[in-house]
């Protein structure tokens, strides 16, 4: 059949989703509603009736297979490069997610009904780490303020824990004491409630490769990238100030806050920088966006606080 026959027009329409889907290398779908905007890997399963959003349509996908290979998952193994060779120890299923602490109506739900609870939508973000590498992916996920609703905080409820899986008979990171298992990380509860906030259940309209944090992982576009747990298991609504990971290992590099700020130095290198992943070592840095790029979004979050004082 000739390819004119089975490519559907709004590729030929589209020029620049057309050399996004070229450029990847992958099967030539377009989107029809309930479908990916993005071009889907093939790799994984697709995520269907996913909801298109117009959120990030300007941006430039990162190459799945570099957002898949280079990776950070200490569960996994350390290394870029461990956690896609360890992905296969993950197991997803079944899966939970507990939340207790401040909250009217403590419980747990299995991820296959948050799925269907929850309509599941297209974004696509930026991500940063604060070892200045920077992506950006389409994500799929459901708007962490609506789950979190569900359980009904309290007013006393003023942060959120997050906390990932355990699993250390599987997972090679864990039986090694390289961090304080479990993986903690936070919010404050305003952030958390944040729109911008997504409880990611896929990426490229597919489901998450385990190496990005399968079956559900945070994705808080605002802040460096050890914010957004992976494998989340747990939330917990407290009225202190979790005690999270990285401020726990290295309080004087990592804080509670760490939101992308071009002008608050990491200790040891310059924040004013970022090098696009899957673009080299040794390419051109580009300027880092306050706040990642979404100021206008969450600036008023952080209103009259000192921001180097709160990284
Ligand atoms: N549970 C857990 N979550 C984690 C990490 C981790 O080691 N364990 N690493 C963090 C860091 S430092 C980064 S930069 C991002 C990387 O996400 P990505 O591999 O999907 O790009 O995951 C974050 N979430
Ligand atoms: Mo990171």
């Amino acid at each position: 059949m000739p390819s004119s026959e089975i490519t559907p027009r709004a590729v030929w329409e589209d020029r620049r989703r057309f050399l996004r889907v070229a450029a990847a290398g992958a099967a030539l779908l377009a989107a029809r509603p309930g479908e990916a905007a993005v071009a889907r890997p093939g790799r994984l399963a697709p995520i269907v009736d996913l909801q298109e959003t117009s959120h990030g349509k300007e941006l430039e996908p990162t190459d799945y297979g570099d957002f898949t290979s280079y990776n950070n998952f200490v569960e996994l193994g350390v290394g870029k490069e461990a956690p896609a060779r360890n992905a296969h120890l993950l197991r997803t299923r079944p899966w939970t997610l507990k939340a207790e602490g401040e909250c009217e109506a403590p419980g747990a739900i299995g991820i296959d009904d948050l799925l269907t609870q929850f309509p599941q939508e297209e974004r696509i973000y930026r991500l940063r780490c604060v070892e200045t590498w920077a992506a950006v992916v389409p994500w799929v996920g459901v708007p962490l303020n609506a789950v979190l609703a569900r359980f009904k905080p309290t007013s006393k409820a003023k942060f959120v824990e997050f906390e990932s899986i355990s699993d250390p008979d599987r997972l090679p990171g864990q039986r090694r004491p390289v961090l304080p298992w479990p993986y903690v990380e936070g919010l404050r509860i305003d952030e958390a409630m944040h729109p911008l906030a997504l409880l990611a259940t896929g990426c490229y309209g597919e489901v998450l490769p385990g190496q990005n944090g399968a079956p559900l992982r945070l994705v808080v576009p605002w802040k460096y990238g050890f914010k957004s747990a992976k494998s989340i298991v747990r939330v917990r609504f407290t009225e202190q100030m979790p005690r999270t990971t990285w401020a726990l290992m290295q309080p004087d590099e990592y804080g509670f806050y760490a939101n992308v700020n071009p002008q608050v130095d990491h200790p040891r290198w310059s924040q004013g920088r970022e090098r696009p992943l899957g673009a080299g070592l040794f390419a051109r840095r580009r300027p880092t966006l306050m706040f990642n790029g979404y100021a206008t979004e969450v600036a008023d979050l952080y209103r009259g606080m000192d921001l180097s004082r709160h990284y």
